[in-house]
């Protein structure tokens, strides 16, 4: 595959890049232009008109000039309301999802992304079909984010208690880096997914696939429970084989006395691991920061379920 990366800019992907990518050089290249012109008149006339011998004088006082006044004034006004123009017509563009575009919804959080598919299921990274408009819908369970897709030059700030949107249509088959880009605490700078873009007949099966995969079909409760931990990204503080992280290990856990915060200790048992994933704030564990993400109505009950049959397995 042919790839369209340069110096400068990630490759294209998708039918914003060409335009986005004019402006930017657009941009840039008014920038550098005037950047030189100033800077290189400044040199100039420091040079021309520096002070030669101490008993130099001013052979003049130049207080007005109205052409040049207006021409400073008026030409720099036309340039960025030209700059506005271009940029304001491909906002309202990228904002404004064509009428045929699939939804999909993408939920940010510390510091994992997660899609959900209108068929049901949810999926750790992002599987589009090629030449499709796709919306996605943005929203974050805890703090600021912003998602990212730079090979489609698609990009959104991800803000908890609202929803925003994008759209894309990407122009060729492959896998892109998906980023956050708003600094969210420790783990920010993994907070990575990709989004895979397939062929229409591959998509297609893909779906029939993970729909199929998602009802936890032909796995055990504690298989389906390990697809859980990735997907709605546990993985990102917690580790089933003793690993310290931001959040507790799994490995242990089932059955154990854990000391809370508040002194008190409880067992470890369905209804703790169930409280802890919906409402995290209730009973924090001793020596950690009560950072994690609530899971109320965002997890369902058979995945809480398949979380426990994996957490017992993790002796
Ligand atoms: C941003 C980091 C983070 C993510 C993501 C996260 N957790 Fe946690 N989790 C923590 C921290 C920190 C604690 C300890 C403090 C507390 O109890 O709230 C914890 C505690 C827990 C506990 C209690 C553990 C114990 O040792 O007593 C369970 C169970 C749990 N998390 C399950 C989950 C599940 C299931 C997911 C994914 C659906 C998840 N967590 C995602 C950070 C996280
Ligand atoms: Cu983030």
């Amino acid at each position: 595959m042919e790839t369209t990366k340069t110096f400068w800019l990630p490759e294209q992907a998708s039918t914003f890049a060409d335009a986005v990518d004019w402006a930017f050089g657009l941009y840039f290249w008014i920038s550098l232009f005037f950047f030189a012109l100033i800077i290189g008149l400044i040199t100039y006339f420091v040079l021309r008109y520096a002070r030669k011998r101490p008993e130099q004088m001013a052979s003049g006082q130049m207080i007005h000039n109205t052409m040049l006044e207006l021409s400073w004034t008026i030409i720099p006004l036309l340039i960025v309301m030209g700059l506005f123009f271009i940029g304001m017509r491909g906002y309202w563009h990228m904002r404004v999802a064509p009428s045929d575009a699939v939804t999909i919804d993408v939920v940010g959080r510390k510091w994992s992304w997660s899609f959900d598919y209108t068929q049901g299921f949810s999926n750790d990274t992002l599987v589009v079909p090629v030449h499709q408009p796709v919306r996605l819908r943005v929203t974050s369970t805890d703090v600021l984010h912003s998602f990212f897709i730079p090979a489609f030059r698609a990009k959104a700030d991800v803000i908890p208690g609202r929803y925003h949107s994008l759209w894309f249509e990407a122009t060729r088959t492959g896998v892109f880096p998906v980023l956050c880009t708003q600094y969210c605490g420790t783990n920010h700078s993994f907070m990575l997914s990709a989004v895979k873009v397939l062929e229409r007949e591959e998509y297609d099966e893909w779906l029939k696939g993970a729909a199929e995969a998602a009802g936890g079909g032909g796995m055990t409760p504690a298989e389906f429970g390990a697809t859980v931990y990735t997907k709605r990204g546990c993985n990102a503080c917690h580790s089933p084989d003793g690993k310290p992280g931001i959040g507790p290990t799994w490995q242990g856990l089932w059955g154990k006395s854990r000391p809370l915060t508040n002194g008190s200790s409880v067992l470890a048992d369905e209804a703790y691991i169930r409280q802890s994933i919906l409402e995290p704030p209730t009973q924090v564990v001793a020596g950690f920061q009560p950072i994690m993400p609530p899971y109320k109505g965002i997890i369902s009950d058979r995945e809480i379920e398949a979380v426990i049959a994996y957490i017992q397995t993790l002796k």
